[in-house]
Order: structure tokens, then C-alpha cells, then sequence
């Protein structure tokens, strides 16, 4: 509710983390790539203009959560750039882009100032730990195996609704990663 504190945006890694952290990183990874296969065959996309946008796909989430995750990719086929600028749906009272990186050692999330740039020629994904779309407020839990749509507004390509296919809570392995969103 109000405790989506500043604080909760930005924890310390300051050191390097230790092997059995990197391990279960490493299995999260390759948690995520066995998974990645799976959902294949499952894969959707939508096209607006030059861009083309594969499998939106978001999470499970436990009762009373009010935050969610977004996620694809966007492939821009045409020759200049375009610009993901706002995203909005009936499942959540807001929907922010969000990126994550680590910088002099503190990983930090927050929110991606004016826009995300799709280079022409090019493709961005969103995914756990990286860019990713935050959908806030939630009015309802989204369940595993139901779709719901969002509208995805780009500068020169314009509006397209998608329908976010949502997987298991547990899906990503990147628990560790969505954990401040939870409180
Ligand atoms: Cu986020």
C-alpha cells in the first residue's frame, strides 16, 4: 500500500557475493533457460508498424500483492528508432518502466526517464533483473494461465494493445531480484 518506500528501490551488493549467492544464481539461470523453452510453444506476438512485440508474459502474484511484473521484447524492424514511452492497463492503477543495473556496486532499480529507445534495426528485451514493465496498484491478482491485455504506446509507431500470458509466481527464479517490489 503506502509502503512502497524510496529505500525499498535501492539495496546494497556491496561486495562481491559470495559463491553459494552465485550459485543460485547460476541455477537460476539455468532455471530460466529450461523454462524459457517451454512457454515456446506457447509464444504470441503482436505487431504495430515497424515493431513487433513477442510474447508479453507477467506473473502470478500472492495474495494482497500490489505490484506485478511485464515482460517481452520489442523488435524493430523498420529503419529509425522508435520510443516505448507509456503502458496502461485495467489491471493495475499505473504501469512504470523500470530498469535495474549495478552501479559502483549498489544494484538499483527505478524508474526509466522518457522513454525506452527501440533502435531501428534493433531489439530490446524486458525480462526479470533488466528492463522491465511494473504494473502498480493492482486492482485484482493476475492467475496463472489467464491472459490480460495492456496497451503499449510508442512515439512513432503509436498504440497496440497485447495480452500478457501469465505464468507461475515462481516462473523467473528471479525471486531474489522482485523481493523489494513485495513491500
Ligand atoms: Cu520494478
Amino acid at each position: 500500500m503506502s509502503n512502497l518506500l524510496p529505500r525499498a528501490r535501492t539495496y546494497a551488493l556491496r561486495r562481491a557475493p559470495p559463491f553459494y549467492l552465485q550459485l543460485r544464481i547460476g541455477l537460476a539461470v539455468l532455471a530460466l533457460l529450461l523454462l524459457a523453452c517451454i512457454p515456446a510453444a506457447l509464444a504470441h506476438e503482436f505487431k504495430v508498424g515497424d515493431l513487433e512485440i513477442e510474447h508479453p508474459w507477467s506473473r502470478a502474484t500472492p495474495p494482497g500483492a500490489k505490484v506485478a511484473g511485464g515482460y517481452f521484447t520489442v523488435i524493430n524492424k523498420g529503419s529509425a528508432s522508435d520510443r516505448l514511452l507509456s503502458i496502461s492497463s485495467d489491471i493495475s492503477d499505473k504501469a512504470e518502466l523500470h530498469e535495474m543495473g549495478v552501479k559502483d556496486g549498489v544494484m538499483t532499480m527505478r524508474p526509466v526517464e522518457g522513454g525506452l529507445e527501440i533502435p531501428a534495426g534493433g531489439k530490446v528485451a524486458l525480462k526479470p533483473a533488466a528492463y522491465h514493465l511494473m504494473f502498480t496498484g493492482l486492482k485484482r491478482q493476475p492467475k496463472q494461465g489467464e491472459k490480460f491485455p495492456a496497451t503499449l504506446t510508442f512515439e512513432k509507431a503509436g498504440s497496440v494493445t497485447v495480452e500478457f500470458a501469465v505464468e507461475g509466481m515462481g516462473e523467473t527464479g528471479s525471486g531474489d531480484m522482485d523481493m523489494d517490489h513485495a513491500e
